[in-house]
């Protein structure tokens, strides 16, 4: 359950951590799909629908920057990404509009390997008719600053929507030097094991390499409003009811006037955002 307190919490800096969410059976589980899963991409040379891998994979040494949503491919992720105690934490964040799943992902953040994610607003990959659209974040490790911790700027979803675009491409990263931008007001997201956080949509967050001999896990699960639209189109008609866990399927589309733009011109290196962020000319990691 989340508080009042952490709803205003929410509502003010745009994010929130909520502790003890996911138990300890329950994080075994999801560890012992991991190892499969990193078994199995020995297999694999190139990023594809399940794995994004790091630039050093191999099959002797197999690393895995993330793996493509778990929630979709797996029973025990799919419980979660489903179960109650996650959607009414994140129901009353959406404005009580109901809650339908967009999309997940699980960054690895492999130990002294794991790459840097560069500052964005989720948003800007996804505009919606409107921004009840957020991001929870399981956390399978525990969260420090020396392995990553993912980091937001309170406040920032309140502000205008930064410019994501680089050279006239979606660039999907901010330009450090933006006198919008400051990464001093930067807070790290230090958590345990177990723990969710929740970022909003046009919350500005990002996180460094990991540095540590510790790993860092974050599966980040998308949910939108049931009365949000993507912009950009529904894939698959049949694939997006599914997709709606709690509240009533709705043709309707709730419009506000927001300041988002549009993803377009896919970049050269398009893929996963690790990839689309390569367009940037400027960024804070490399
Ligand atoms: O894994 C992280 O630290 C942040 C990831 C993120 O923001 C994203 O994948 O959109």
């Amino acid at each position: 359950m989340i508080s009042e307190s952490q709803i205003k919490e929410y509502e003010d800096y745009g994010f929130v951590a909520v502790s003890h969410v996911i138990s300890a059976g329950e994080l075994r589980d999801l560890h012992s799909v991991i190892a499969e899963n990193i078994e199995r991409s020995r297999n694999i040379t190139e990023n594809d629908a399940e794995f994004d891998l790091e630039p050093s994979h191999s099959a002797e040494n197999p690393q895995v920057r993330r793996f493509k949503t778990p929630a979709l491919f797996s029973d025990v992720f799919g419980n979660i990404m489903r179960s109650s105690k996650i959607i009414d934490i994140v129901e009353p964040l959406l404005g009580n509009n109901g809650v339908r799943y967009r999309n997940d992902k699980l960054n690895m953040k492999i130990a002294e390997v794991g790459s840097p994610v560069e500052w964005h607003q989720d948003i800007c990959f996804y505009p919606h008719t409107n921004d009840d659209v957020l991001a929870v974040g399981i956390a399978l490790d525990d969260c420090t600053l020396e392995n990553g911790a993912l980091q937001c700027i309170p406040g920032s979803h309140k502000k205008p929507v930064l410019d994501h675009h680089s050279d006239g491409y979606f660039a999907g990263a901010v330009d450090p030097d933006d006198p919008a931008f400051n990464i001093e007001d930067a807070v790290p997201l230090i958590v345990e094991a177990g723990s969710i956080t929740v970022h909003h949509g046009r919350c500005l967050h990002g996180s460094a390499p990991n540095t540590s001999t510790k790993p860092r896990r974050l599966w980040l699960i998308e949910y939108t409003a049931a009365d949000a639209w993507p912009l950009a189109g529904v894939p698959n008609y049949s694939d997006w009811q599914g997709y709606l866990i709690r509240g009533s399927d709705t043709t309707k589309m709730r419009v506000t006037d927001h300041d988002v733009r549009i993803p377009f011109p896919t970049p050269p290196t398009v893929g996963s955002i690790y990839e689309i962020q390569k367009q940037a000319n400027k960024t804070v990691y490399r």
